[in-house]
């Protein structure tokens, strides 16, 4: 099966057009650079990429690093598969039910964690454009990953899309259900949640959480084409629209990111400047040199 998995993961990364570099082997996930791009996608496609805390560790850690890499502008979440047992594709099926404890899921020291909660910060804060790319499945903490990104690429053929929280008395009650409602309506999300039907790629486009829906070999490679047009834009406007997007539904903390990077730009004028040189000079900062635009 792991021979399967590995010929299904070469083909899936070949089909993109892009000449990947792997960052870093791990047991859950795998992670791979190239042209400008991260692809960190889930591994365990046995278990339709179920997520256990040691799975969300190693996405934190991947992530990190392509929020610090200056050469990254758009980073891909994605899963790989299909899974080698039966052919089935599937993004994400959410938190795995087989190491749920009392207070959330137990990693291998017997802490119960919801870490992926950590992880739906870091795609919605960082400064860089987050695409879910979705071959299939996409169901509870998976969906809601998927809507916290900031665009969805959908396999036309495979991709399916259903929130089974309340069927496992779990519920995203943060981005996965309350932001879900600014993008397709309440009364889709509360559908969503409080029937768990299944949705195909189309149906998900048609309510608006999903930007494209894409034949299915084409899918990494239309994903790698977006990710170029995003990466040939400007940065500092793609993060501060990104910011600026975030900013009505996060509160203090997306007006503290927003105006953090309005700071920045601000460090970055003469104005500025002779702030910090005339402390520095102990002499009283000449500002009137500067223009009060208008
Ligand atoms: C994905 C589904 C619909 C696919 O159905 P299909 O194709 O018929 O496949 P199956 O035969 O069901 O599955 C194949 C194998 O994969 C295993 N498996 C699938 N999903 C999981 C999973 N989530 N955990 C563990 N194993 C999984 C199957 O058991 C099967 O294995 P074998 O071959 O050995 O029999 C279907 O599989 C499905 O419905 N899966 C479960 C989806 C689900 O309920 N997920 C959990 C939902 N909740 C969360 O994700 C919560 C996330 C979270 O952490 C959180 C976040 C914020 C706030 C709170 C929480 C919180 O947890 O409380």
């Amino acid at each position: 099966l792991a021979e399967i998995a590995a010929q299904n993961l070469e083909k899936l990364l070949a089909s993109s057009g892009i000449a990947w570099q792997q960052v870093k082997a791990y047991s859950d996930i795998t992670y791979h650079k190239g042209e400008g791009i991260a692809r960190i996608a889930f591994n365990r496609p046995e278990v339709r990429n179920a997520f256990r805390p040691q799975t969300i560790d190693q996405m934190i850690e991947a992530f990190r690093d392509a929020w610090m890499d200056g050469s990254i502008g758009t980073v891909l979440l994605t899963g790989n598969g299909p899974s080698p047992k039966d052919g089935v594709y599937a993004f994400c099926s959410g938190g795995d039910q087989r190491v749920r404890g009392h207070a959330g899921y137990v990693d291998d020291t017997g802490l119960a964690r919801l870490n992926v909660l950590e992880l739906q910060r870091i795609i919605r804060f960082m400064p860089k454009v987050v695409m879910a790319v979705v071959p299939g499945w996409a169901v509870g903490g998976g969906h809601s990953l998927h809507v916290v990104c900031d665009l969805t690429l959908a396999s036309k053929e495979h991709a399916k899309f259903k929130q089974t929280d309340p069927d496992v008395a779990s519920f995203d009650a943060g981005y996965g259900s309350a932001y879900l409602a600014r993008q397709v309506g309440q009364k889709r999300a509360r559908e969503l949640f409080f029937l768990g039907k299944v949705y195909s790629a189309e149906e998900a486009f048609q309510m608006g959480m999903v930007n494209a829906v894409v034949p299915h070999d084409e899918l990494e490679k239309v994903a790698c084409e977006w990710a170029k047009t995003i990466n040939s834009k400007s940065p500092t406007a793609i993060k501060m629209l990104k910011y600026a997007f975030n900013l009505i539904d996060d509160g203090l903390v997306g007006q503290q990111i927003f105006a953090g990077e309005t700071t920045r730009l601000a460090y970055m004028t003469d104005e500025a400047r002779e702030g910090r040189d005339a402390f520095v000079e102990k002499r009283r900062p000449e500002f009137e040199k500067f223009p009060r635009w208008p």
